[in-house]
């Protein structure tokens, strides 16, 4: 591997999301996703935070300003400049037949896990104290109110143990995780609306994007959640995609620390969301965790069992510190043996870390969330293994992203064992990951 230039790195990297910048936020691509994401959001306030944390401020009050009266924080919130280059837009979702739904614009009826108090956090500790605190007493209650929407509308079984009820909810839209879910829908039994996709024959090869069968299953549910209004409950007694995925509750448990320190620092109550963490930590210990194969598992609550599947999504709870010292041990060397390329085989015959257990049958190399290295993943889970004391491991996966960025520019994903440069690009999500890395941590490479 050459040598980084760390700094122009840096350089490139503010230099992308200033090019993304519309104005109140970061436009996720500039073809494929031309709105406002929800957990992109979270992860450009990250990034902006380290040079602009005026625009970090800026692009999570958008999100924030997008939320519905039930709480729920959208997926996509729809810029009408670019109305009709993203399918489904917004007048598939329609979402003004919720009675939740904001009137002054248009968004999308599903969610994405939700980092976003972690992103106020990074937000708050970058910012002038004066404009950290404005800041926070507007989008403070938001954001309570966003992790109250899923402990209320999202945990029928009330085990504070939220569910997705879309692939797309997970950000890991097409893993094999949720191939078995999907399977509750059964095609042959409804006729899916006409659509046209509006991803194929882009900047991204066909190839590496979800199969049409997969899209048939998305659109049907998004189809199913508009003509039951958005209303949560009809919603569960009528589709049959329900998951509990222990990244998303991982990731709810660390926003939920967040959450509590935040409310600490302008002296509200942090006992709410200190009490959720604890909660949904213990659940996803109890719920998520299988015995027998030594690995988290996500939940189909439809047909009642664990979905066992040795994706990068397994190894999430590293990342709440959730696992016991026995549990972290056994998962550490999961993580860092040769499906998922460990330290010791290197340099550059594979890229760490693959989304997808390399040597599983469906593992795919170049499509999307079936095995390429995502950013997201990577610094969910090196941030995961920093906090539980695996520092070499973390240092590595973080080396290898910024190497891969490096040598093949800010893609979306990269191929695990090419290391070549996947879907579109320059693809700004990657270019805030980078950012926040580095700020947050020194390296000599
Ligand atoms: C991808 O997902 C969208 C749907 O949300 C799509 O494929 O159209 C995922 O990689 C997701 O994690 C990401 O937030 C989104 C925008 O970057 O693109």
């Amino acid at each position: 591997m050459g040598k980084l230039n760390l700094d122009s790195l840096k350089y490139q990297a503010e230099e992308i999301l200033d090019n993304h910048w519309i104005g109140e936020h970061v436009k996720a691509t500039d073809q494929l996703y031309p709105h406002q994401w929800g957990w992109d959001a979270g992860w450009f306030a990250m990034g902006l935070s380290t040079y602009r944390p005026d625009r970090a401020r800026a692009e999570l009050n958008h999100l924030m300003d997008a939320q519905w009266d039930n709480g729920l924080v959208p997926q996509i919130v729809f810029n009408p400049n670019y109305k009709g280059e993203y399918f489904p837009g917004a007048d598939r979702w329609d979402s003004t037949v919720s009675q939740h739904s904001p009137s002054h614009v248009r968004t999308s009826g599903i969610i994405q896990p939700p980092v976003q108090a972690i992103a106020a956090k990074k937000t708050v500790e970058r910012s002038d104290e004066k404009e950290a605190r404005e800041f926070l007493e507007a989008i403070y209650p938001k954001l309570l109110r966003w992790h109250e929407y899923l402990y209320v509308e999202r945990d029928p079984l009330q085990e504070y143990l939220p569910y997705i009820r879309h692939p797309w909810e997970s950000g890991l839209d097409n893993s094999p995780d949720w191939d078995p879910a999907l399977e509750n829908i059964d095609l042959s039994k409804i006729d899916v609306e006409p659509y046209q996709r509006k991803d194929l024959n882009k900047d991204v090869p066909n190839e590496q994007r979800p199969s049409d069968e997969k899209y048939d299953r998305y659109i049907h549910l998004v189809d199913t959640f508009r003509r039951y209004q958005y209303d949560e409950s009809a919603i569960y007694d009528h589709t049959n995609f329900f998951v509990q995925d222990p990244l998303f509750n991982a990731i709810l448990v660390k926003a939920n620390q967040a959450l509590a320190s935040l409310a600490k620092w302008l002296g509200e109550d942090p006992r709410r969301p200190e009490r959720w963490a604890e909660l949904t930590s213990l659940a996803i210990r109890t719920k998520l965790w299988n015995n027998e194969k030594s690995r988290f598992v996500c939940w189909d609550i439809v047909a009642n069992r664990g979905i066992d599947k040795p994706s990068a999504l397994s190894f999430a709870p590293f990342l709440a510190e959730i696992v016991t010292k026995v549990e972290a041990q056994t998962m550490y060397e999961s993580l860092n043996s040769v499906g998922y390329c460990p330290m010791d085989q290197r340099e550059e015959t594979c890229w760490s870390v693959p989304t997808y257990n390399m040597h599983s049958e469906e593992f795919d190399p170049d499509n999307y969330w079936r095995g390429p290295v995502w950013g997201y993943t990577n610094r969910l889970l090196s941030q995961g293994l920093r906090d539980c004391g695996y520092i070499d491991k973390a240092r590595a996966i973080e080396k290898d992203f910024l190497a891969l960025v490096n040598k093949y520019g800010f893609s979306e994903y990269y191929d695990p064992i090419e290391g070549c440069p996947l879907g579109t690009s320059p693809f700004p999500t990657s270019a805030a990951h980078v950012l926040d890395l580095l700020a947050s941590h020194d390296y000599q490479f």
